[in-house]
């Protein structure tokens, strides 16, 4: 069914793409979805719609909107999965930022020497497989996610030798490792962009998106996601060229058969090596729109990048996808999950179902930030919205979906200090964020320092920062605010604050290296060191080994239905985790106290066992006793998971 002006609000919102360009542009504005999922709402026209809005909503705005519906004639599956069992599934990831994990050679950059050092820690800590951000060689102007060799190791990380015996030791302790696979562009230093410079109308110019013109005006209103256009100009050459991230990440041209040739054998190489998969960068931006049309600039101020609706979800992107899996991953049977800014519950099904033949999984960025704010904004990150997300989520999909969960990452400033960055409860705060990752239902993606309790930096100046993202930010942001201003900004945000070095010990270098690291830790951070947390019982890295370890034994955690418990009750979260096994069924109760103060509560009988607490008192002599003597509230933040026995 097309949707027209003739369509019912419900008939939008039965369609994936509708579904999710509305919740989207709900969240953009900060309004609640229930306003257009009520029924009533629902039986109106999208002409009626159309009329209310008026001249706020331009008519090119109904045109894009429409062309972009209509572009997807499928549905997602629904109906039970395979019931095949995947390792990936069950796994609990853990992400490397190699640059800041660890320094091996006194150089003051993290490198493959560090993390084969650090491979005992990894395996106690108890994680099943490693994401490395990128290694491969890269002049490095956003930190090796500008690739300029994708055969060859970056020198600053070490060799292929140094990667060959990471992968091995990897594998000898039963551990796994995926790579970041970052082809929606390349760095202008590789070959392909040079020989495209050469020569613009030979077999690599068509590997880019080169464009003549005068240097004065771009082919398009395109911009960045680093700040100003996104096209560069090449004078000698008298083109312009594509790049949606910095000007030294040009896109490449998906369209070209030879380009997707080359890299489907470029991805075999690596997984003849052995890795066991990819994470892949911004994939969904590789299929842009024939001819590049200009965004509207209503969906442009909305979204604050123009163009976006001509890339994030393009004509080509499920038939690359398929393509890609089927000529590169699935003969060695590789895993994948996708990055995927943008895309929401109904397009992700649509790119990860079981039966589709796409990705395995997808990051969907969704519940990052709350309605209405972006990562720059100052304001404090509530968790009933956390909540509300993943039961909304998981009461979407079918047996055929899965999805990641995770929150932290080398883009983002930790959730942690989004929600509560008072010292008092971080400790606690760290251990209810890692019990809820580790008893949701998906696979869970772990970030290097989320098992430390790591937080937001006190940065200062914009000298102590490197990311290149940050500073263009605060270039253009000069522009119109003070440098007061500018700097508040780009501090609430900054992918910096995930970026400084892990913390091995209390000294000065943090164990990091032996000499200042390339991105240095803005103030000391005592107490929360590797070292120092691996001594005391009640440390968030000790609470993390336990927690994971939870979850490696208890089935029900790893693969059970999720069934949300007073869902609708403020500052409470909890859900059961059910599993069926020889007849039975395994129960495990979690619950959480989503605000600083103490929460009444009902008083559980003797049949829930606690298993795990982040409050130590409830762990100290028998639990069962303890809770029937009535636990008539729950302190700020406290997280428990109890199996229910009968
Ligand atoms: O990130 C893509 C992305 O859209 C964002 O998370 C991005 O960092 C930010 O929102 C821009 O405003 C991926 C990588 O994770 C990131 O580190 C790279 O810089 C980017 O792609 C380009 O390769
Ligand atoms: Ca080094």
């Amino acid at each position: 069914m097309q949707i027209n002006e003739n369509s019912r609000i419900s008939d939008l919102l039965a369609h994936p793409v509708g579904h999710d360009v509305i919740r989207k542009v709900f969240l953009q504005i900060g309004k609640p979805f229930s306003w257009v999922a009520n029924p009533i709402v629902g039986r109106l026209k999208l002409k009626t719609l159309k009329l209310m809005a008026g001249s706020r909503l331009p008519e090119s705005f109904w045109t894009t909107a429409f062309e972009l519906f209509n572009s997807e004639p499928d549905r997602p599956s629904s109906g039970p999965g395979d019931g095949q069992a995947t390792w990936w599934k069950e796994a609990v990831f853990y992400q490397i930022y190699p640059r800041s994990f660890k320094d091996s050679n006194g150089d003051g950059v993290g490198d493959l020497g560090g993390i084969i050092d650090r491979l005992d820690y990894l395996e106690d800590l108890g994680v099943d497989a490693l994401w490395l951000s990128p290694i491969y060689d890269s002049p490095n102007d956003d930190n090796g996610y500008d690739i300029r060799n994708y055969h060859k190791i970056m020198e600053e990380m070490g060799t292929m030798a140094d990667f060959d015996r990471l992968l091995e030791a990897l594998h000898q302790r039963g551990m796994r490792l995926i790579m970041d696979l970052v082809v929606n562009h390349s760095s202008d230093e590789h070959e392909w962009f040079q020989q495209a410079l050469a020569d613009p109308d030979g077999p690599y110019g068509s590997y880019y998106f080169l464009r003549e013109g005068d240097g004065q005006t771009p082919p398009n209103n395109w911009v960045s996601f680093f700040s100003g256009s996104a096209w560069r100009w090449f004078p000698e050459q008298k083109r312009w060229a594509l790049h949606l991230f910095s000007e030294k990440q040009m896109d490449l041209n998906w369209d070209h058969e030879p380009l997707r040739q080359e890299i489907y054998e470029m991805v075999r190489w690596w997984l003849e090596k052995g890795v066991d998969g990819f994470r892949l960068d911004v994939i969904n931006y590789i299929s842009k729109q024939p001819g590049l049309p200009d965004g509207d600039p209503f969906v442009g101020e909305l979204m604050q990048f123009y163009g976006i609706e001509n890339y994030y979800y393009g004509p080509n992107l499920h038939r690359y996808l398929r393509e890609l899996r089927r000529e590169a991953f699935d003969p060695f049977n590789a895993f994948s999950v996708g990055e995927t800014p943008g895309i929401g519950i109904e397009m992700g099904r649509l790119m990860t179902a079981s039966d589709r033949k796409e990705l395995d999984l997808i990051f969907n960025f969704d519940h990052l930030e709350m309605p209405g704010e972006v990562r720059f904004n100052d304001y404090v990150y509530d968790l009933n919205f956390l909540k509300d997300y993943y039961f909304t989520y998981h009461g979407r999909l079918s047996g055929k979906d899965w999805i990641s969960v995770f929150w932290d990452n080398h883009d983002n400033p930790q959730m942690l200090s989004k929600i509560n960055d008072d010292p008092r409860w971080r400790n606690r705060l760290a251990k209810l964020l890692l019990t809820l990752q580790l008893s949701m239902k998906g696979t869970v993606f772990l970030y290097q320092g989320q098992e430390l309790g790591m937080v937001k930096q006190p940065f200062e100046h914009i000298e102590q920062l490197r990311d290149v993202e940050s500073i263009n930010k605060y270039e253009e942001l000069l522009r119109t605010k003070t440098p007061t201003e500018a700097w508040a900004t780009v501090m609430c945000g900054t992918r910096d604050h995930a970026r400084v070095p892990m913390r091995w010990d209390e000294s000065a270098l943090g164990g990091f290296s032996s000499v200042e690291a390339w991105l240095p830790w803005p103030a000391s951070d005592s107490g929360w060191s590797v070292r120092e947390q691996a001594a005391d019982t009640g440390s968030v890295l000790n609470f993390a080994k336990k927690m994971i370890g939870l979850r490696r034994v208890e089935t029900a955690l790893r693969l059970g239905e999720i069934v949300p418990v007073d869902a609708k009750r403020d500052n409470y979260m909890a859900y059961e985790r059910r599993y069926e096994a020889s007849g039975r069924t395994v129960r495990i109760f979690c619950e959480f106290n989503l605000s600083a103060q103490r929460l009444p509560r009902k008083t559980l009988g003797s049949m829930y066992m606690l298993l795990i607490s982040n409050i130590d008192e409830r762990m100290k002599g028998d639990p069962g006793l303890e809770l029937e003597a009535g636990l008539h509230y729950m302190e700020p933040y406290e997280a428990n998971v109890f199996r229910i026995t009968d």
